[in-house]
């Protein structure tokens, strides 16, 4: 795809910085944009997703969108209403207006957070597992799915739908353990998406290969993806830190994990 431009939307948050350094190396030229300045990148478009006019100047020209801007945590219903539904509402018209024809959209594994954790034995969590959102943050990214889901439908424009899970350099914590999804599977997982013939709208969860995966990578497999990390090297570490997960305690019951306790709030 050595001719492709991809706007990448959030580009200056952790998962846009690292997605910045390992995408050019499968050929894509990316478009820059985030609300904040994105550090040693002058040519970045300074947009919010309010900012329907830059939207759209923002899309025009590109051959698709890795929309991961908004608010990555729980927030107040009226930030969350403003950052991530009605700024992904804009950027599909945009995308429409303009003719894009494929966005990737960073969903999250707290679509489905109140599902409980699979216990040993039990079948993986596939893709059409009722949504359970764990937060007004998890619900928004409902909203997104259901919203590709109607822009593919009624105008053609194609999405593929990433719940990711943990996106970090290393997994932190027990929990990550199972849904850590490495930098380079990431990119790995995003170029699939990209180049996938045909999509629709196709919902993925976003892992590595754990060993300890709690969700069925069947469809992500489906587009080309093929992780190649595992998060187990880490697990003797953390393990020895944390201790295993424990079936006693509410903060390990979910999926979602503490962001059905005791969510993390936006700070800004
Ligand atoms: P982040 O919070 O580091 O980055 C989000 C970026 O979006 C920030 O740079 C922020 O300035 C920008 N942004 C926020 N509101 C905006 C607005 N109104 N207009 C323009 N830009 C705006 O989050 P992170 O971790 O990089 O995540 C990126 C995306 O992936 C988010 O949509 C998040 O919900 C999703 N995601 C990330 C996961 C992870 O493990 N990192 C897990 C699941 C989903
Ligand atoms: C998310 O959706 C958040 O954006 C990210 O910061 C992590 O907290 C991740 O989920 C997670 O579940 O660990």
């Amino acid at each position: 795809p050595a001719d492709r431009t991809v706007l990448l939307t959030g580009a200056a948050g952790g998962l846009g910085t690292l997605m910045r350094e390992l995408l050019p190396a499968y050929g894509y030229a990316l478009r820059l944009l985030d609300v904040a300045p994105v550090e040693g990148a002058p040519d970045a478009i300074t947009a919010d997703l309010a900012d329907t006019a830059a939207l759209r100047e923002a899309v025009r020209g590109v051959d698709a969108i890795i929309h991961l801007a908004g608010i990555s945590l729980e927030a107040p219903f009226d930030r969350i209403l403003r950052a991530n539904v009605e700024g992904t509402y804009n950027l599909y018209e945009a995308a429409r207006e303009e003719g894009v024809r494929r966005i990737v959209f960073a969903s999250s594994n707290h679509a489905v957070g109140y599902t409980p954790r699979p216990r040993a034995g039990d079948p993986l969590i596939p893709v059409d597992t009722p949504r359970r959102p764990d937060t007004f943050y998890g619900l928004s990214k409902c909203f997104g799915e259901d919203l590709a889901q109607l822009y593919w439908d009624r105008h053609g424009l194609e999405t593929v739908s990433v719940r990711i899970g943990s996106c970090f350099p290393e997994p932190t914590s027990v929990r990550m353990l199972s849904v850590w999804l490495s930098p380079a599977d990431a990119a790995r997982l995003f170029h699939a998406a990209l180049t996938a013939e045909g999509v629709g709208h196709t919902v993925v969860y976003g892992s590595s290969a754990n060993t300890r995966l709690w969700w069925d990578l069947t469809s992500a497999r489906a587009l080309g993806y093929a992780p190649q990390d595992d998060s187990e090297p880490h697990a003797a570490r953390l393990v020895a830190e944390q201790g295993e997960l424990d079936d006693a305690n509410p903060d390990h019951a979910h999926l979602g994990g503490h962001f059905c306790t005791n969510p993390p709030r936006w700070p800004h």
